[in-house]
């Protein structure tokens, strides 16, 4: 056992429970607009950080976390007890799916073969695993960045023989997702951007791009695999300019290049920080193609300028996200995914525990507050009410290709300027606190 102070699945307490190992809104058989809150959520933990995370950073390397599961020296032998570990994990959180990239749950071997081998046999605990626990798993995916293979990138390296090593590597990945029965298939583009305009022909790396997909797309098709693949943009780091920058790039590129009926945008709320917007802008512009596929919940830093990954806390980010996510319909496939990592002083085993409980409550919160707005109508009925001169006279005419500039022209000569109306920012904030507080 690598948890033993936590010796049941953590529960829900409710509002006034002072108890820190557990749920204050997160209530996993609460109906909320026709479904539990487990069926909305669909929490994930990802490996990277919750197993694999040391407390590294630029500055210093692992600090002495207590990690039981590391005292392994063999790495066949350390994957394996991480992987005890991390399923002991979800379960006492009582989470439904986790997520991994290949080289998260498999030492790299020898060669490629070998690493390919040590993948299969971690598979192979990982499917025994899920089917003891019922977890499973949200997505999978391929690291194709840390190893100096891929300095200059991956499906975008200049060098054609990095290329076809990522693929390989993604061959196999897809292959293992999908024996996990993996919903969905991940690609972030880790190192797929520049340094400096200097050395790189922009036009040939997008196109590289283009032909990586397609041939995943193809992979997908061979093997059967029914999962959504999702794009994971990011505007910056670990290059200086990533080419998935942020939603609305990936949705042209995807359109470019004949991708848009095959993949999903996975949608990462620190990312949306980095490339100068809101977490719930970016989440609206994928919603709104028709292309919101999966959520990273964590949040930045407002002072810091990078990838902070802290756990999610912020009400109003939840509230904000969620009314985009049942605008929708929901999440499923996707889910809610905490790439999220403990800052470095957070050393206890139990900090594990405390992470995400607040990020589960924190979206929890979000849900409950969202569903209420919308069951009540407040932000929808005022939205209508904004545009409604688009349903009728000349508005109606312009919306469906019925007008003109000369007719916009003649218009205004009758009737004159506009009148300016309130858009009542303050006045619908103060309802948003409103709600965040009661509902
Ligand atoms: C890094 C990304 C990464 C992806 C999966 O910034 O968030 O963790 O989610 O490769
Ligand atoms: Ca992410
Ligand atoms: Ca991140």
């Amino acid at each position: 056992m690598y948890f033993p102070e936590v010796k049941k699945t953590i529960q829900f307490e409710g509002r006034k429970s002072k108890n820190p190992l557990a749920f204050k809104y997160y209530d996993e058989n609460k109906v909320i607009m026709g479904k539990t809150m487990k069926e909305h959520l669909r929490f994930a933990i990802a490996y990277w950080h919750t197993l694999k995370g040391t407390g590294a950073d630029m500055f210093g390397g692992s600090t002495v976390w207590n990690r039981p599961w590391n005292k392994y020296e063999k790495p066949l032998d350390a994957a394996k007890a991480a992987m005890e570990a991390a399923f002991e994990f979800f379960d006492k959180l009582g989470v439904a799916f986790w997520c991994f990239h290949d080289i998260d749950i498999a030492p790299a071997g020898k060669d490629f073969s070998e690493s390919c081998k040590n993948l299969e046999t971690m598979v192979k605990q990982a499917k025994a695993l899920q089917k003891k626990t019922g977890v499973k798993l949200l997505w999978g995916t391929t690291n194709a960045f840390s190893n100096p293979r891929f300095t200059h990138g991956a499906a975008t390296n200049p060098d054609a023989h990095a290329f076809a090593y990522a693929a390989a590597q993604v061959k196999h990945a897809l292959d293992a997702t999908q024996e996990l029965g993996g919903q969905n298939y991940v690609f972030w583009g880790g190192r797929e951007g520049y340094e400096t305009l200097l050395n790189t022909d922009y036009k040939h790396e997008q196109e590289q791009l283009a032909r990586f997909f397609h041939m995943a797309v193809d992979y997908k098709k061979k093997i059967g695999f029914k999962g959504s693949f999702l794009i994971e943009p990011k505007p910056k780091e670990p290059t200086k300019h990533q080419y998935d920058f942020d939603s609305a790039t990936v949705l042209n590129f995807l359109r470019a290049n004949n991708l848009m009926e095959y993949f999903k945008l996975n949608i990462e709320a620190n990312h949306a920080t980095l490339a100068g917007h809101t977490f719930e802008h970016e989440l609206t512009v994928a919603s709104e193609a028709g292309h919101l596929g999966s959520i990273d919940a964590n949040t930045g830093d407002p002072n810091l300028g990078w990838d902070t990954d802290q756990f999610p806390t912020s009400f109003y980010t939840a509230t904000y996200a969620s009314l985009v996510v049942l605008k929708q319909g929901g999440i499923a496939p996707g889910g809610i995914n905490f790439d999220a990592k403990l800052r470095r002083g957070s050393c206890d085993l139990n900090d594990l525990f405390y992470a995400h409980i607040g990020g589960m409550d924190t979206f929890a919160r979000g849900l409950e507050t969202a569903a209420k707005i919308i069951e009540d109508n407040v932000l929808d009925n005022f939205v209508a009410q904004r545009y409604s001169s688009y349903s009728k006279g000349i508005g109606k005419k312009i919306m469906s290709g019925k007008s003109s500039f000369e007719e916009c022209e003649k218009f205004i000569i009758e009737k004159g300027e506009p009148t300016l109306v309130s858009g009542r920012q303050e006045f619908l904030e103060n309802i948003i606190n409103d709600y965040i507080i009661n509902a």
